[in-house]
């Protein structure tokens, strides 16, 4: 392993042991969520995993060097600090190289956590392409990131501030299985449906670990997407969103809004245009994601002993 890239010895002694991890990203920490619903979401996830029988390792740059299972200090700094970069695989080298602190997004997590050969990872909603795609082809590198490197990625869908029918386009061309976690319909992130219908369907964590192993096993070095509806009680319906993701980006468009900077912007606008609803939402997708990807390393664990 490069000198750079720390792993903790907790999750390193796990790794030998052959029991369950879950990666957690960064970038939900430090640029997703206000402060202080970031360091309660993100140590509600930790708990989640845990719960489960799994370790969670959460991985950011911290001061140039790529940690995979952050300590609670260097986690309380991401939720805090007002420098941190938000680090996708095009400035990955940069922000390590110039020594300074960064949140990974889906694709920069994916990287690393293939390097401490992690094969789970929880998130909240993955990047996807853009609705005006066609003009300013903003296309999310964790697309990407699914592509390249052996993990399963749990997650509540992409939000519909991204065009879902080409992200499922571009996922199926990318040769990315996409796995309905005890649904049919791709969740849209605040919302349980977005009227897409998916073919893959696992009912149960074991399922989910068998079908990776599968395509492991054919020697395809690509990730899964599992895609899991948020609790009813805290869904946001579709068409109540839908007018604030207008508002939302005809705003990003008046300011010039570009590059890594889109996504964070637009979740700060639907966080102030939903009286902070949005944010209640975020929160609970994302424990109810790391509960299931607890589950999933788990049953993959047994799956691999
Ligand atoms: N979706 C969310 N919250 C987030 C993100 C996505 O609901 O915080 C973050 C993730 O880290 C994701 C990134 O990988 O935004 C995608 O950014 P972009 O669209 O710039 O690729
Ligand atoms: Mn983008």
């Amino acid at each position: 392993m490069p000198t750079n890239i720390v792993i903790s010895d907790d999750i390193e002694v796990t790794q030998m042991e052959g029991e369950a991890i879950v990666a957690l990203e960064s970038a939900v920490i430090a640029t997703g969520l206000p402060s202080p619903h970031n360091l309660t979401a993100a140590y509600r996830c930790q708990a989640a995993i845990r719960l489960q029988g799994a370790k969670p390792a959460t991985i950011a740059i911290i001061g140039g060097i790529a940690k995979v299972g952050c300590t609670t200090e260097e986690i309380d700094e991401l939720g805090i600090r007002d420098d941190i970069v938000k680090t996708n695989l095009s400035n990955l080298s940069a922000i390590m190289s110039q020594g300074r602190w960064g949140a990974t997004t889906v694709s920069t997590t994916m990287h690393l956590a293939a390097l401490a050969k992690i094969s789970v990872f929880s998130t909240g909603g993955i990047g996807g392409v853009h609705r005006d795609a066609e003009k300013s082809f903003d296309i999310s590198s964790d697309l990407m990131a699914l592509a390249k490197y052996p993990l399963i990625v749990v997650c509540a869908g992409a939000k519909s501030i991204l065009d879902l029918p080409r992200t499922v386009e571009v996922l199926e061309t990318l040769g990315i299985p996409l796995i309905g976690y005890r649904t049919d319909e791709l969740p849209a992130f605040y919302s349980r449906t977005s009227g897409i219908k998916l073919d893959i369907i696992a009912s149960e964590p074991s399922d989910v670990a068998r079908i990776a192993k599968e395509h492991w096993n054919l020697g395809f070095k690509s990730g899964l997407l599992v895609v899991v509806p948020l609790p009813e009680a805290q869904e946001i319906p579709a068409q109540e969103m839908e007018i604030f993701y207008q508002i939302a980006m005809a705003e990003a468009e008046r300011e010039k809004i570009h590059g890594r900077a889109v996504t964070p912007f637009l979740l700060s606008k639907m966080e102030a245009l939903t009286n902070g609803r949005s944010v209640t939402t975020n929160m609970a997708l994302l424990e109810n994601n790391a509960r299931v990807a607890g589950a999933i390393a788990v049953a993959l664990a047994q799956q691999l002993k």
